[in-house]
């Protein structure tokens, strides 16, 4: 099994914390989207040019975070279950994976991206996208008065998604006003596959300030 990703994008990263989680083998290729060579090769060979994508021990293409973890989880029975057996708290799951990906996530690159334009204009937009941002944190602070994790007592597909976008997320708002969210971002921090992550996410961001490595 390979995963063609970037340890700086967000969808790769949720899909490493499941790779770790299951403890399953893969190959890691590491694509620099942002290299006009890397990103032609890439293209060449998968031409929507997305990542993350997976390429599974018969030679299928499975792109897409969220598919490929169903995969992932179906494939291994090692580690973490990621989609639950009960089948309401598993439609759940995917309920909460959509709006993380949708309204946290994507909103987060938009508010990344407002922010390196340099301009009066977009300081309204700022705002919009932060307010959005605020009020889907004490949705989710809410959700966490019930749960250990975010859909039940154990890590899910959701956990996954959530990770990365709270690790972006806690240089711009101030998580700890939130009491359960600021509680589960501490038992998040200490699991073993957000601290993988988080590690090669670290190495990755010093070889771009060094200059060595583009972002995607
Ligand atoms: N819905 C996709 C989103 C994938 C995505 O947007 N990936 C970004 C990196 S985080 C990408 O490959 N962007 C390259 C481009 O659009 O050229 C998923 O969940 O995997």
């Amino acid at each position: 099994m390979e995963l063609f990703y970037h340890p700086l994008s967000r969808y790769s990263q949720k899909v490493l914390i499941a790779l770790y989680e299951k403890q399953a083998n893969f190959y890691p290729r590491v694509i620099e989207l942002s290299d006009p060579l890397s990103r032609r090769e890439f293209c060449d060979f998968y031409p929507p040019g997305k990542l993350p994508l997976l390429k599974s021990k018969s030679g299928e293409l499975i792109p897409e975070s969220s598919i490929i973890i169903e995969f992932i989880d179906s494939e291994f029975s090692t580690g973490t279950r990621l989609f639950p057996i009960d089948r309401r708290i598993a439609l759940d799951t995917r309920l909460q994976d959509r709006l993380i990906d949708n309204d946290f996530s994507n909103v987060l690159f938009e508010l990344e991206h407002q922010k390196l334009e340099d301009g009066d204009q977009n300081h309204i937009m700022i705002k919009q996208l932060e307010n959005d941002i605020s009020q889907f944190l004490g949705y989710l602070d809410k959700k966490l008065e019930k749960n250990h994790w975010l859909c039940s007592d154990g890590l899910t597909l959701a956990d996954c998604a959530l990770f990365p976008c709270l690790h972006c997320a806690q240089d711009y708002f101030k998580l700890f006003q939130y009491d359960n969210l600021n509680r589960y971002w501490h038992q998040a921090q200490l699991r073993g596959s957000y601290l993988q992550v988080k590690e090669e996410v670290e190495l990755a961001a010093g070889d771009v300030l060094s200059g060595r490595r583009p972002i995607p």
